[in-house]
């Protein structure tokens, strides 16, 4: 990632054909991204592009002044400007999710593993919702949703997750050997989980996934944080600024 800019970039007047053609066949783009400056729903798209190396700065935002000139009044929104100038405007967290996903070759090889992809990327839908309500409960609420949260709605989904985990041999991934979205996904879940602990609740949170606890989770998280590429964007002066808003945003 580079120093920002502030001027919103054109997205390209073509047709769709010219635009997919552009996209297809660029062979070095660079992006562009404008979100918040929290993790929120720019952690993923953030981690997805630090993983494929991708060359990337963020806009400085004036939110109110640029949200008429976005696509859906709601960040996050990204730009890809193509090996040969044209500019791509992309929008919807998931949808850019899956697009650099796809690019990056973190779909899975064959039909069956891009549905167990997708299968544990969106079951994190329902646990991300819940965990929402953590996240904007009352103060004086928080420690009571969050006890629903770790008892109710946590528990159903590791287990689930290690089911399948243990099945593909406790390997850090969720297909084969080979890193994938639903991987990136898991390690962003419990590292936010982790992150955002209500206070009085840190014995209880850290005690939640551990390799002797979670096993098949740990190992994802492990692995994620070990790629290099994430390595250094975890230790970097942005993800410490990122770390620090996103914790003041939500008052933890
Ligand atoms: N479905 C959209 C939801 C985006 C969304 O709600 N974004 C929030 C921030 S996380 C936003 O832009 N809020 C500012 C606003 O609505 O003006 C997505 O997944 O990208």
């Amino acid at each position: 990632m580079t120093a920002s800019t502030t001027v919103l970039p054109t997205a390209t007047q073509a047709t769709t054909q010219v635009l997919a053609q552009a996209a297809e066949s660029s062979t070095a783009s660079t992006f562009q991204f404008l979100y918040f400056g929290l993790h929120g729903r720019g952690e993923l798209i953030r981690t997805l592009l630090t993983y494929g190396g991708a060359k990337y700065d963020e806009l400085a935002l004036d939110w109110p002044g640029m949200k008429k000139d976005t696509p859906f009044g709601v960040l996050p929104v990204l730009y890809e400007t193509t090996s040969d100038g044209t500019v791509l405007e992309l929008a919807e967290s998931q949808a850019i999710e899956h697009y650099l996903a796809r690019k990056f070759n973190l779909m899975g090889a064959n039909s069956w593993e891009n549905h167990l992809v997708d299968r544990y990327y969106t079951s994190m839908e329902t646990l991300s919702n819940n965990f929402i309500k953590v996240m904007f409960a009352p103060l004086e609420k928080r420690q009571t949703e969050a006890e629903i949260f770790y008892r109710d709605h946590l528990p159903r989904w590791i287990a689930a997750h290690e089911h399948h985990l243990t099945k593909n041999g406790t390997n850090g991934h969720y297909v084969g050997d080979q890193f994938s979205l639903a991987d990136l996904k898991t390690a962003m879940m419990i590292e936010r989980i982790q992150f955002l602990v209500p206070k009085g609740m840190e014995e209880q949170v850290a005690a939640l996934f551990s390799a002797e606890a979670t096993p098949g989770l740990w190992k994802v998280k492990e692995t994620v944080n070990a790629h290099p590429h994430i390595a250094e964007w975890k230790k970097s002066e942005r993800h410490t600024q990122i770390d620090a808003g996103t914790k003041g945003f939500f008052k933890f």
